[in-house]
């Protein structure tokens, strides 16, 4: 290897968020009067020219079902949409690209598992890990199949900055642990969980993994062989994708062994009255009915979008946004940041003494700045905290400096106006 090669694999990757913001139309908009600062990006995040032209191409060119057709347009859309399996496969650095599965997005995701896995695997007695940073969508799913079946769920405690405990973690094994049910990073909080550490204890216990990656995929590289995963999942909404595509990945030996969640169209080999209806082969096997194809295909173009920006690039240029936005906040008196972990996505929640979040909120958009109120989905971890709902800014690769001085001073004139 020569010098510049080696320096160039040390060298922190940079992104030229000018290029980047000129492939976003919306970043044009004003609100009230106002140029649009969007920091609600855990929330939904924009998407690219390149992932909204797919709609005009698709709907214009080669609208088909998909795998159904013996016709041109039909072979085209199959095709955009299976070489979306491959974009994310080779995404996730997953071996197969049978091991993906489309889904309408995390929530529907690991519902297929606590249904099509959970319902085959758990039973009265068993025992769930779940951790307290969990979204709704990693709880709810869980709590609806433990009351079926009779299995306990046991929570993953955090520390007062919002780091799971570990060793609480490793001691809440018993010889009935068949699962964890983390995520990856916490949409409330930004924790990124040492997920690759979690795994390799839940292996050595037997048990099972479920990583939501929902806040994870669109800021860091994820590679699901080396975390070994068994279960990884995201949406597209969240990566500078469209709504209403997403995915799950599974181990190509668990999703043989799991029976189909829904039936219906495209997820059978043969139906029949007579005899046993047999169904189709992984990934097919879990996608009853239409897909959302031109959504599917547009997030394939949203991940080559962010391949091309470059994934590192990406994170590090959030990196600075965080520490800067971090810096800027820390001087807001009678602000108070949750959420402390020393490993951090550029997820900003906090509280102001004497101010009601969703007051904030909307004060804080009459001047153009695009912020989340509430308990984001993450009631349990609020609580332990103490709170009711947190004001929460979010930040994706389009964010820039300018705009994190733009938002602290509106932060600091809409204090004033409540207090
Ligand atoms: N969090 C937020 O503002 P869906 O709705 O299926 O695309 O994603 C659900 C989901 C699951 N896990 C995590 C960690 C999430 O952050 C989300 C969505 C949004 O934080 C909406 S509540």
């Amino acid at each position: 290897m020569n010098d510049l090669a080696t320096s160039d694999a040390h060298a922190v990757p940079t992104l030229d968020v000018t290029a980047v913001r000129d492939d976003f139309p919306i970043l044009a908009r004003q609100v009230h009067g106002q140029p649009l600062v969007y920091f609600d990006n855990a929330a939904t995040s924009q998407a690219p020219r390149q992932v909204i032209e797919v709609f005009d191409d698709y709907y214009g060119r080669y609208n088909a079902n998909i795998h159904r057709g013996l016709h041109t347009l039909a072979d085209e859309a199959t095709a955009a949409f299976e070489g979306t399996r491959d974009t994310v496969r080779a995404f996730l650095n997953a071996a197969d690209s049978r091991e993906i599965v489309f889904t309408r997005g995390t929530t529907e995701a690991i519902n297929l598992v606590a249904h099509a896995w959970g319902r085959a695997n758990l039973g009265a007695g068993d025992e769930v890990l779940i951790s307290r940073l969990e979204h709704h969508s990693n709880i709810v799913p869980w709590q609806l199949l433990a009351r079926e079946l009779g299995f306990t769920i046991k929570v993953i405690p955090v520390d007062e900055r919002g780091v799971l405990d570990i060793e609480a973690y490793r001691a809440l094994f018993t010889e009935r642990t068949r699962l964890v049910a983390v995520n990856h990073v916490s949409n409330a909080f930004g924790t990124v969980n040492p997920v690759r550490e979690m795994a390799r204890i839940a292996h050595d216990h037997g048990a099972r993994i479920l990583v939501d990656g929902a806040q994870a995929v669109p800021h860091q590289a994820v590679d699901v062989r080396d975390i070994d995963a068994d279960f990884y999942a995201f949406s597209g909404h969240k990566v500078y994708g469209p709504t209403g595509a997403g995915v799950l990945y599974g181990k190509a030996e668990l999703l043989e062994a799991m029976p189909p969640w829904q039936g219906g169209g495209e997820m059978i080999a043969t139906v029949s009255f007579e005899r046993e209806t047999t169904f189709a082969d992984i990934p097919h096997k879990f996608e009853a009915g239409t897909p959302a194809i031109a959504e599917v295909i547009a997030l394939g173009a949203a991940l080559d979008w962010v391949s091309r920006i470059g994934i590192d690039a990406i994170a590090a240029w959030e990196g600075r946004l965080l520490t800067y936005a971090t810096q800027r906040m820390s001087r807001i008196d009678g602000l108070r940041i949750l959420g402390t972990a020393p490993d951090k996505a550029g997820v900003l929640s906090f509280v102001v003494d004497g101010a009601h979040a969703q007051d904030i909120g909307l004060l804080i958009d009459q001047l153009g700045v695009a912020i989340r109120t509430g308990h984001h989905c993450a009631q349990p971890l609020l609580h332990h905290f103490g709170v009711e709902a947190t004001c929460r800014a979010s930040f994706a690769a389009y964010n820039t400096l300018e705009e994190i001085d733009v938002f602290t001073q509106a932060l600091e004139r809409v204090i004033g106006m409540v207090r």
